[in-house]
C-alpha cells in the first residue's frame, strides 16, 4: 500500500489527526509504530548454528535512521514527510540515544549486529537493560558533572518479550524480564537484541547527580552501566550484573536448544558465544552449572563449553582485564566456586604454569585466563594488538595454545557511518561507481580512477565544506560557540584516557595560542574539538577535560587569538554526536601511546568520510597507514617495540625531557600559569601539572614535539586544496576493508561457522 497512506491512518488511529495536524512528535511516534510494524513483518533469521553476542554494553545510538535505511524507503519516507510539511532530520531527532554502552567496545558491538544481520547470519546480542545508561555529561564552571541519562519513554524500539528466568544469588533469586529489539539487516531479515532487566528498579533511587544506595539490589539492579566501582558494594553490584546477564542468557539458550528438539550435547553444534571482553566471562561456569543440572558430568560439561565459548580481547591495559575476589563470588554466586576451582586445577593440569592460573595466590579469579582455557578462541582486534597479545601480554597462553590465537582486525557499518550520517557524500559516490559498494565496501576502490579528476576534488571539497558549515550551525546552538566553517577543522572525540593522549593536544594548542601571542600566525585557522566522557572515579581524566574547557574560555574570547584558533569541548559526546562531527572533520586525531589502543574505530569512521587521519602507528592505524600509504596519512611518535621497552626497563622520565628541552616546559608549565588559574581550579590544574612533570604515564611528553611539528606540516598541506582533496579521496577509496561486513565474515570463516 501507499506508504503516505499508511502513515495516515497510523496518525489516525494514533491521534485521530491528518499527518499534516500533527505535531513533530507525534510524526515520530507515526513514524516508529510504522517501522515497528515493518520490522515485526519481517522474518527471523534461520540456521542450524547460531552466535550469541554476550556483552556488557551495545551502543546502539538512534535506531530509526538506519532501520528506514535497511527498509530501503529513507528516501521515500523524506518525500512523504516533505510534502506534509516536515522535516525527516528534525523527526528523527527526536528520537532519544539509548545510553547502554561506553566506547569503542559498546560501539563495536552495535556495528558487528548490524553487519550479522546484513550477512544474514544468524546471531543475537545478550546484554541488559540499564534505566539511567552511563551518564549524561554537563559541564558546570569548566568540569564535568554526572547526572542520570534516562532513555527508555513510552515510545521506544523495545519490545516486551514473554521469556523470563529465575537468576539465583546466595540467599535469594532474582526474576528476569526480557526486552528484545529488532535488528534489521540491510535490505534483509533480523535478528534480535535480547536485554535482560528486572522488573522492580526504581529511577528515583538517584541522586545528587548519578549517587544511589549501592545496597538494594532489587532497586537498583540495572539502573547504570558501571556503577561507581571505588566502594566495596560498587565492585559487587558490577558482579551482580554480570551474573545476572550471563545466567539470563545461558538460560535462553539452553532453553532454545531444547524447544527446537536438540539435545545439548550438541550444544557446541548449533551455538556459539562471542565473549566480548571479560564482563560476560562467568558464562563460562555458569554454562558448565546447567549442564551438570542438566545430567552431564562436569568433564563433559567443561568439553561441551569449551568448545563453544570464544573470546575477544580489547585491550591490553591491566585494568580491563576483570580479576574477581574470591570471596565476593562466595558471598554472591557460591554455586559457581567449585566449577571455577574445577576449572583451576585443569589448567593447572594442562600448563604446570603459575602464570596462566585461573586463581592466583591473592585468591583473585582472573577472567581472561579462564576464557582462554575454556574458549577455543581467543582474538585480538587490530594486527598489532593480536601481535602484542601473542608475543608480550598473552606470550604464556599463546606458548601454550597457538592454534587458538587469531586477529580480527574491527570495522564500522557503512549504513550507519557513510549511507546515514553523510548522506551527501553518499549520493557523491553513488554517482561515480554506483551503489556495488553498498553490499561490497572494496569496490569503494574505484574511486581511485578519479584521484586526478579536479570536478571530482572540487564536488568533494564542496561536500565537507557543506557538512562543516551544517556543523557550525549546530554547534552554534548546542554550544554556543561559533565556529568557522573555512577554518580546518580537527577533531578527536573518544573516551578521556591518558593512553589515548587528548593531554597531548592541550600541549599543542597551548603551543599555538603562545605562537600567535608572538605574532607567530599559523599557516591556517584551525577549529580543534573534543568530545569525550570520563569515567567519574578517574580524576586526572576530569582534569584533562577541565583544561580543555579553561583553555577554550581563554581562547575562544581572545580576540587576538581565536580568529586563528577556537577550542570546543562538546557536550555529552555520544553516537548521535559522533554522526555530525565525523562527517565535517579535516584531520582526524588518533594519537594514543603505540601498543594501548588496541584497535581503535573512530579512526576508521574519519577516513571513510574524508578526513586525513594525524596519529601514530597504534592499533589500526597501522593498517590504515598501510593502506593508505605515507602521502596519505599523518604519522608520528616514538614506535610500540620502543615504547614496551621503556616500560621493561623503566628507564622514561618526563623530568630528563622537561630539563633538556625548555620550549617544552613552557607548553607544560603554562597549565599552571596565571592565565589558566584565573579561569580554572588551581588544584585540578596542578595535578595535571604534577603529573605530567613527574610521571606521565602514558609518555605524553616523549612524543609532544614530533607531533607538533607533523600537525603543523599536515596543516601547511592543508593549504593545497586540491591536493589535500586527493589524500581525502584515497581516504574513502581504501576504507572498504574497514566495513564491519568484512569483519564479521571473518569471524564467521574463522571461528563461528554458521
Ligand atoms: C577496550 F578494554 C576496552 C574497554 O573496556 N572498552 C573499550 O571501549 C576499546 N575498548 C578499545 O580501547 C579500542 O581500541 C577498540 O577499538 C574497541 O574497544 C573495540 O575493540
Amino acid at each position: 500500500m501507499d506508504l503516505n497512506i499508511q502513515l495516515e491512518q497510523y496518525a489516525q488511529n494514533l491521534y485521530q489527526h491528518t499527518l499534516k495536524e500533527c505535531s513533530k512528535e507525534q510524526v515520530y511516534v507515526v513514524l516508529l509504530n510504522y517501522v515497528k510494524q515493518a520490522l515485526e513483518d519481517k522474518e527471523f533469521i534461520k540456521g542450524n548454528k547460531k552466535v550469541y553476542y554476550f556483552s556488557a554494553e551495545f551502543l546502539i545510538g538512534k535506531l530509526m535512521s538506519n532501520n528506514l535505511i535497511n527498509l530501503g524507503i529513507r528516501k521515500e519516507v523524506r518525500e512523504v514527510l516533505h510534502a506534509n510539511g516536515f522535516d525527516l532530520a528534525e523527526i528523527e531527532e527526536l528520537e532519544n540515544e539509548p545510553s547502554l554502552g561506553n566506547g569503542g567496545l559498546g560501539r563495536l558491538a552495535a556495528c558487528f549486529l548490524d553487519s550479522i544481520a546484513t550477512l544474514n547470519l544468524p546471531g543475537d546480542g545478550i546484554g541488559l537493560n540499564y534505566h539511567l545508561g552511563l551518564f549524561k555529561q554537563v559541564f558546570k564552571a569548566n568540569k564535568q558533572c554526572e547526572e542520570p541519562n534516562p532513555w527508555i519513554d513510552d515510545h521506544s524500539w523495545l519490545n516486551r518479550s514473554f521469556k523470563r528466568y529465575r537468576v539465583d544469588y546466595k540467599g535469594f533469586s532474582l526474576h528476569s524480564v526480557l526486552y528484545d529489539i529488532d535488528i534489521l539487516g540491510y535490505h534483509g531479515n533480523k535478528n534480535q537484541l535480547h536485554l535482560f532487566d528486572i522488573e522492580t528498579v526504581d529511577e528515583n533511587l538517584v541522586h545528587d547527580g548519578i549517587s544511589f544506595d549501592q545496597s538494594n539490589l532489587l532497586k537498583n539492579l540495572t539502573l547504570f552501566l558501571y556503577p561507581d566501582d571505588s566502594t566495596e558494594e560498587g565492585k559487587k553490584l558490577r558482579l551482580y550484573q554480570q551474573y545476572f546477564m550471563v545466567s539470563n542468557g545461558a538460560q535462553m539458550i539452553l532453553e532454545d536448544l531444547k524447544e527446537r528438539n536438540i539435545p545439548l550435547n550438541e550444544l557446541d553444534q548449533h551455538v556459539v558465544i562471542q565473549i566480548n571482553d571479560t564482563h560476560p566471562s562467568l558464562v563460562i561456569p555458569e554454562l558448565i552449572r546447567l549442564l551438570m543440572l542438566e545430567g552431564f558430568t562436569i568433564k563433559e560439561a567443561i568439553s561441551l563449553v569449551s568448545k563453544t565459548c570464544a573470546y575477544t580481547n580489547h585491550t591490553i591495559l591491566a585494568e580491563a582485564l576483570e580479576k574477581w575476589p574470591m570471596s565476593y563470588l562466595e558471598e554472591i554466586v557460591p554455586q559457581l566456586l567449585p566449577i571455577i576451582e574445577a576449572l583451576d586445577a585443569v589448567a593447572y593440569e594442562r600448563s604446570h604454569n603459575h602464570k596462566v592460573a585461573i586463581i592466583d595466590e591473592n585468591k583473585l579469579v582472573h577472567m581472561a585466563s579462564m576464557d582462554i582455557h575454556f574458549g577455543y578462541s581467543i582474538n585480538g582486534v587490530a594486527a598489532i594488538h593480536t601481535d602484542i597479545l601473542k608475543n608480550s601480554e598473552l606470550k604464556d597462553f599463546y606458548d601454550l595454545y597457538p592454534n587458538k590465537f587469531n586477529n580480527k582486525t574491527n570495522g564500522i557499518t557503512f549504513r550507519r557511518w557513510l549511507l546515514s550520517c553523510n548522506e551527501e557524500l553518499t549520493d557523491f559516490i553513488d554517482s561515480l561507481i554506483g551503489e556495488g559498494y553498498k553490499e561490497n565496501a572494496d569496490e569503494l576502490k574505484k574511486l581511485l580512477d578519479f584521484v586526478n579528476d579536479e570536478d571530482v576534488l572540487n564536488r568533494l571539497l564542496k561536500i565537507k565544506t557543506d557538512k562543516k558549515k551544517e556543523l557550525a550551525a549546530y554547534l552554534y546552538n548546542h554550544e554556543g560557540v561559533k565556529v568557522d566553517a573555512d577554518s580546518l577543522f580537527d577533531i578527536q572525540i573518544k573516551r578521556l584516557h591518558e593512553y589515548k593522549r587528548q593531554q597531548m593536544n592541550v600541549l599543542y594548542i597551548i603551543h599555538q595560542y603562545l605562537e600567535i601571542k608572538r605574532g607567530n600566525l599559523p599557516a591556517y585557522p584551525m577549529t580543534c574539538i573534543f568530545g569525550a566522557k570520563a569515567a567519574p572515579a578517574y580524576t586526572l581524566a576530569k582534569d584533562i577535560i577541565h583544561t580543555i574547557l579553561c583553555l577554550s574560555q581563554i581562547i575562544n574570547n581572545d580576540p587576538e587569538v581565536s580568529p586563528y584558533l577556537k577550542i570546543v569541548m562538546v557536550e555529552n559526546y555520544n553516537v548521535t554526536y559522533a554522526e555530525k562531527l565525523i562527517p565535517a572533520a579535516d584531520i582526524s586525531e588518533q594519537i594514543s601511546l603505540a601498543s594501548k589502543e588496541a584497535s581503535g574505530t573512530g579512526n576508521m569512521k574519519f577516513m571513510l568520510n574524508g578526513a586525513v587521519t594525524l596519529g601514530t602507528d597504534d592499533g589500526a592505524n597501522v593498517e590504515i597507514h598501510e593502506l593508505v600509504g605515507d602521502n596519505n596519512i599523518y604519522i608520528f611518535g616514538v614506535d610500540s617495540d620502543s615504547v614496551i621497552a621503556h616500560y621493561e626497563n623503566n628507564d622514561y622520565s618526563p623530568q630528563i625531557l622537561l630539563e633538556q628541552n625548555p620550549e617544552l616546559r613552557e607548553l607544560v608549565d603554562f597549565i599552571v600559569s596565571d592565565t589558566l588559574t584565573s579561569v580554572g581550579d588551581r588544584e585540578a590544574l596542578e595535578r595535571l601539572h604534577h603529573d605530567l612533570t613527574y610521571k606521565d604515564w602514558f609518555m605524553a611528553l616523549l612524543d609532544t614535539k614530533d607531533y607538533i611539528e607533523t600537525k603543523q606540516n599536515a596543516t601547511k598541506d592543508y593549504k593545497e586544496r586540491l591536493n589535500w582533496a586527493k589524500k581525502m579521496l584515497v581516504n574513502i577509496a581504501k576504507a572498504g576493508y574497514f566495513s564491519s561486513d568484512r569483519t564479521i565474515k571473518q569471524y564467521n570463516e574463522d571461528i563461528w561457522k554458521l
